[in-house]
């Protein structure tokens, strides 16, 4: 009985102790406790002396580093996007295209109208003074809102298309619709061939651009620094970039209020908006 007794109490006790020492390691994976970090920017030494010395940099964004403009993102930091009840998977889907491409033209032609009044913020603006500080910069979005190019980003690789562009279903012809009479869309067609237009982005199940990917995935592979900004990072082939970075040898950093999958991976982890993290790199 007393044995018994003992056996539990001790159970309990290396059970506690299993805990605590898991929430230990966890946190000081995320919090990066081990590291000597800056109290106000949350950016360790070891980060700002890479950041300094880096020579090829690669950044993926995702739609956090939007959120701060007003665009609502798809899965974290409050809102999420559903059109006339329906989820954003399934609306932007591949599926949903063949069975209603006008529905898709609807939810496509009211986020343009969302973004149009929307204007880059803090965190677009710091990523364009990046591509003159570094000798080799790549960055890499998975947005479709344009407002990295409308923050001056002359060179970015759109794993997700854009949805100020249309493309015909059957030539593949591309169409502007920044100065397009977007109103007549569904029932405008190609003026090559006469086809329908659809929008020029990818949906769930669709293949990403040709050579985009492939052509992120080799800078990936060549970077030094690495950082992942405000993606939920689920979504693939895209998130298996800051992986591929990693692989190869790459410091990888995240930034993002909440932790993600790729967390654990990642030499530092920032909890924070990617509008007020980003610009303490320069200070
Ligand atoms: C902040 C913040 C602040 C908030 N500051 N941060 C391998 C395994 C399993 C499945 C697959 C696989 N490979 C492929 C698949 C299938 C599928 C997939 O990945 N599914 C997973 C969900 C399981 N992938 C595909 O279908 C891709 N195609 C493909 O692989 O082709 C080959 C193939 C074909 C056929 C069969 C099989 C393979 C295509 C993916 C296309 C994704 N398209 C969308 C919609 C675009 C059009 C539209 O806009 O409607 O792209 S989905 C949506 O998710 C959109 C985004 O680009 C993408 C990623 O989302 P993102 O950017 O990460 O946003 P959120 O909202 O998820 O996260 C926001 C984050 O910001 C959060 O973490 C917040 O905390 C953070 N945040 N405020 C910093 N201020
Ligand atoms: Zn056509």
């Amino acid at each position: 009985m007393q044995n018994e007794k003992l056996r539990t109490a001790s159970l309990r006790i290396f059970h506690f102790a299993f805990l605590i020492f898991n929430f230990l390691v966890r946190s000081d994976t995320i919090l990066n406790t081990r590291m000597s970090v800056n109290q106000e920017t949350g950016i360790s030494e070891e980060l700002r002396r890479r950041f300094r010395e880096a020579r090829r940099v690669f950044v993926l964004t995702g739609a956090g580093v939007s959120a701060e403009s007003g665009v609502p993102t798809f899965r974290g930091g409050g809102q999420t996007a559903v059109w006339k009840g329906m989820p954003f998977d399934k609306i932007s889907s591949a599926g949903m295209l063949e069975r209603n491409l006008a529905e898709v033209w609807e939810w496509f032609n009211y986020r343009r109208d969302v973004i149009e009044s929307i204007a880059p913020n803090a965190a677009h603006l710091a990523i364009e003074r990046w591509q003159d500080r570094f000798e080799d910069f790549t960055l890499v979005t998975q947005n479709v809102d344009g407002l990295h190019q409308a923050a001056g980003s002359r060179s970015c690789i759109e794993l997700h298309g854009n949805l100020w562009r249309a493309r015909c279903i059957w030539c593949e012809a591309k169409y502007d619709l920044r100065n397009g009479e977007t109103t007549a869309i569904p029932t405008f067609t190609c003026e090559d061939c006469g086809n329908y237009l659809r929008p020029d982005v990818v949906l769930f199940g669709e293949m990403l651009p040709v050579g985009a990917y492939e052509l992120a995935a080799a800078k990936a592979k060549d970077a030094e620094l690495c950082f992942v900004v405000g993606t939920s990072a689920i979504v693939y082939p895209a998130a298996s970039l800051p992986e591929i970075a990693s692989a190869a040898g790459a410091y990888v950093v995240e930034i993002n209020p909440e932790p993600t999958p790729l967390s654990n991976l990642c030499d530092e982890v920032i909890m924070g908006k990617a509008g007020e993290v980003l610009p303490l790199f320069e200070l």
